[in-house]
């Protein structure tokens, strides 16, 4: 089954809405640098849908998603993508996440006012980058801030890129290469003490299944179902911040039993969007399960793994794509996470949105139904 219908099935009217938005759109823009500079990046209109949800969209006169969210300066900082409608169609390489710069939020307070500190960084910038700028993350060192980024070079390969700046929200400048012996898409950057560590990955369109130890094959390879799943890849960063101080590695996902969770589990086992938190001496990866839509996670005692699979942190939302990170702040847990309620469901066409995360006593996490409407 394919993303178009598993959008079909999961929201009928929806797909059809997009479906004929997306055909409309097809001859409006093509992928160039040189558009990066001259779309049209707002919001029109906020469609009823918005209000009947439980949470609400932090952002509404720009489509955000994927937020990464940091406490930087005393401050909730949020990396979101930009999302904008580009009318490239919808393809199961998701080509119509066709994004060309991002902004940087900032929230004092749960709740309180969201400021957009404005474009920090842009397709033209970025020397080695051809199209595609997906979600990114963000780390501070020594009070230089880097920003990770996803981007596909001139060969259409995924490539993660790194920029610097002197503040959480930049300016950034980008290095004029993307970091060696990444790959793939979805970087985020978890500190440790002293040390940072990268996870990245994606299957589908984020190409996790075209690479083999660190080699490009260029063609689609998945294990058989009863074999062990693709899984995100964990490497520690140097000191530089912008190089990897080893190889990348598998980041294992195992079951109750002790075995790893295999290609067929597709309710569990890992698609996209990782990301670390640590919560009571325990490290917690959490990641999205793609085509089953569920933000799901597993504990380990290390930052390396392996993660013992606990369970969903937040059911499907409205949308094909569930992305996610977590942050404390004010000694809360916060899950940061999108979906299409902005845009009544298009799938490439984004808001993030926040909500508190709450611990049972035994560390396991109380799943979130963003899905259920207000009365
Ligand atoms: O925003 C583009 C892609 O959609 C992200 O990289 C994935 O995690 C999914 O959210």
């Amino acid at each position: 089954m394919n993303k178009s219908t598993l959008l079909s099935s999961k929201h009928p009217s929806l797909f059809y809405a997009a479906l004929a938005f997306t055909v409309f759109c097809v001859s409006c823009n093509t992928n160039t640098k040189k558009q990066a500079t001259t779309q049209s990046t707002t919001v029109d209109s906020v469609p009823s849908e918005v209000k009947t949800e439980k949470y609400p969209v932090l952002v509404s006169d720009l489509y955000t998603a994927d937020p990464s969210a940091h406490v930087f300066e005393n401050k909730i900082y949020i990396y979101p993508s930009h999302d904008w409608d580009s009318g490239v169609p919808e393809d199961d390489l998701g080509n119509h996440f066709n994004m060309n710069d991002y902004h940087v939020y900032s929230m004092d307070s749960f709740g309180g006012p969201v400021k957009d500190h404005g474009k920090v960084l842009e397709l033209a910038d970025v020397k080695w980058a051809k199209k595609q700028l997906w979600a990114p993350d963000a780390a501070e060192k020594d009070g230089t801030y880097y920003f990770y980024f996803p981007a596909k070079d001139s060969s259409d390969i995924f490539r993660l890129g790194v920029a610097t700046g002197p503040t959480p929200s930049g300016p950034f400048k980008a290095l004029d290469k993307p970091i060696a012996n990444t790959y793939s898409i979805d970087p985020s950057v978890f500190k440790d003490g002293d040390d940072y560590y990268m996870y990245f990955g994606g299957i589908w369109g984020g190409q996790l299944q075209r690479w083999d130890n660190g080699t490009y094959k260029g063609t689609d390879t998945y294990p058989e179902d009863d074999q062990p799943a693709l899984t995100a890849k964990i490497a520690k960063l140097s000191d530089d911040m912008v190089t990897l101080a080893e190889e990348p590695k598998d980041v294992i996902i195992l079951d109750k039993e002790g075995k790893p969770l295999l290609t067929g589990d597709n309710e569990r086992r890992f698609f996209e969007a990782a990301w670390v938190h640590k919560y009571n001496g325990k490290y917690y990866f959490s990641y999205s399960t793609g085509d089953t839509h569920n933000i799901a996670y597993g504990i380990g005692d290390s930052p390396y793994g392996p993660f013992t699979y606990q369970g969903v942190i937040l059911k499907p939302v409205l949308g094909w794509t569930n992305h996610h990170s977590i942050a404390e702040f004010d000694g809360q847990w916060y899950l940061f996470f999108h979906d299409s309620s902005l845009s009544g469901g298009k799938t490439y066409l984004r808001s993030m949105k926040m909500a508190p995360i709450e611990y049972n006593a035994d560390g396991t996490i109380i799943t979130i139904d963003a899905m259920v409407e207000q009365p």
